[in-house]
């Protein structure tokens, strides 16, 4: 059994790669807020092939643990000198092992405060990455605008030198990149929002504005923004994935990410301060990521929040079973094909029959064991943006709106909280009280529940999209989630 940590490296490399460059030597160039599975599977993993060319020095990753939460995730890291394993399920049920060596230092904000900051404001770094999820970027769905009543900033606001939030975090940084003296500095979101970067930008200069009105046009001048497209599957890692690392290769590592073979990233080509060559491991630089983002976020996120509220309703535990239902893997392909395909912009680079087709095999990884509990957690901040858009989209053209009813049907009846089986659901929401709440007023009249307006905005002014969804309710509450699904498949079939 081999610890992991830079002192085993060359042991471990016996058993599976690890990384082949000096990584003492490697300079800070990103700093990283955000290092969940996901960061450690996608970013870290395409920095960590780019600094096997022997020229390049100056783009490690300082990986910030921002919350509380965070504590276990940062000691680990820690404890293994920022290195970790990647454990690739491939289609075959192969596992493709790898120990990534991007992440060389680590820092726990709520314990040190101005060692983020400083590290943000240092001279060498250039990009500061994020993956703060959906709901981290803290606005209001139904206004759009900057949240000013979240407890964390009203704390920022008055205690602007030891934050909590990545807003307060990022405002003094950037002031102090200012003082300095400092060149500007990219702030790159890695998160599923459509126009990820526009978000980060509007929500950043609301904080700063409210907080730090003098910073403000140093702002406009020195940070870009880019937007970018992010895709790698990366279901919870298992106690079981760490005992089969251990089986298969020895390595004692606590805390290793699996993901999924399949890896995307198209980014927006707009870094003040310089980037790395990422399109030299994979990635694409583009001038217009907004495409890119839209046929990600209305086909695979939707789709997965289609398989696990569908899913989860049936009793499913992960996602390969739900879309191993036929009757749920139809009613995916009608959703892509009918309701989201004809809304998705210009997508020339982009061979949309073989996407979609990509999509229903990486959903059905069934080595990969996804968790659905994982896809439902913080559905009140993924539908909003996976969902709605495609539904105002087909409401404006008067299009196909009956299957997208159904889902949010059906995720009004999962937010009860009792599956058709009878068993308890685990609702992992920042908004489970409310949902809860409403989910059992919506019994009596499921229109109620479109009343969340922090989630669905107007929708409720629709007539046409709440008759729908009625419909659909009433659907589901008589015959079950699978025979509404069977049954709208075959009207659909039978239209085409
Ligand atoms: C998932 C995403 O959280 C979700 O609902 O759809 O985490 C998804 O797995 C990633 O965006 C894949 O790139």
């Amino acid at each position: 059994m081999i610890k992991l940590n830079n002192l085993n490296l060359p042991q471990v490399s016996r058993q599976v790669s690890v990384p082949l460059y000096n990584r003492s030597k490697i300079k800070t160039g990103i700093v990283h807020v955000g290092i969940g599975g996901f960061h450690r599977a996608h970013q870290a993993y395409y920095t960590d092939k780019l600094l096997h060319d022997e020229s390049i020095n100056d783009w490690g990753i300082c990986g910030v643990a921002l919350l509380d939460f965070d504590t276990k995730i940062y000691e680990t890291l820690k404890e293994q000198d920022g290195l970790y394993t990647l454990i690739v399920k491939e289609l075959d049920g192969s596992l493709t092992k790898r120990v990534i060596g991007s992440i060389v230092e680590v820092l726990f904000a709520p314990e040190n405060p101005l060692a983020v900051i400083e590290k943000m404001a240092h001279p060498e770094v250039k990009i500061i990455t994020l993956t703060i999820t959906e709901g981290g970027y803290n606005f209001n769905e139904s206004t759009g605008e900057f949240n000013f009543e979240n407890p964390m900033i009203i704390h920022d606001l008055v205690n602007p030198s030891s934050p909590k939030s990545i807003f307060g975090y990022l405002t003094q940084a950037l002031k102090h990149r200012k003082e300095k003296g400092l060149k500007g500095v990219s702030i790159q979101s890695c998160d599923n929002i459509q126009g990820n970067g526009h978000i980060a930008k509007k929500m950043i200069t609301s904080y700063i504005k409210a907080a730090e009105p003098n910073l403000l046009s140093w702002v406009e001048e020195n940070v870009s923004f880019p937007n970018s497209m992010v895709d790698r599957i990366t279901p919870v890692t298992e106690q079981k994935d760490i005992d089969l690392l251990l089986q298969t290769s020895g390595i004692d590592d606590a805390w290793p990410v699996v993901c999924e073979p399949f890896k995307q990233w198209v980014i927006e080509d707009d870094f003040v301060a310089g980037r790395p060559t990422w399109e030299t491991v994979g990635a694409q630089f583009v001038k217009n990521v907004e495409p890119y983002e839209e046929m990600k976020l209305m086909l695979l996120n939707a789709g997965h929040s289609v398989l696990g509220i569908l899913g989860a309703l049936m009793g499913y535990t992960t996602i390969d079973e739900a879309i191993g239902n036929t009757n749920i893997s139809t009613f995916l392909r009608i959703y892509m094909g009918n309701v989201v395909t004809p809304i998705l912009g210009n997508l020339e680079e982009v061979n949309l029959k073989n996407y979609k087709h990509s999509l229903v095999q990486r959903f059905g990884n069934k080595y990969m064991k996804d968790q659905i509990d994982r896809i439902c957690s913080q559905s009140s901040a993924k539908i909003p943006k996976f969902i709605l858009p495609t539904i105002q989209k087909q409401l404006a053209v008067n299009g196909p709106i009956k299957s997208a009813s159904l889902i949010l049907a059906a995720w009004a009846i999962y937010s009860i909280g009792v599956d058709e089986k009878g068993s308890p659901i685990n609702i992992k929401d920042v908004l489970s009280d409310k949902l809860i709440e409403k989910a059992k007023e919506a019994k009596s009249s499921p229109e109620v529940f479109l009343e969340i307006d922090e989630v669905f905005g107007n929708i409720k002014d629709s007539e046409r999209f709440v008759k729908n969804f009625k419909k659909a309710y009433a659907k589901i509450t008589d015959f079950g989630i699978e025979r509404s699904v069977i049954d709208l498949n075959s009207k659909v079939l039978n239209e085409i």
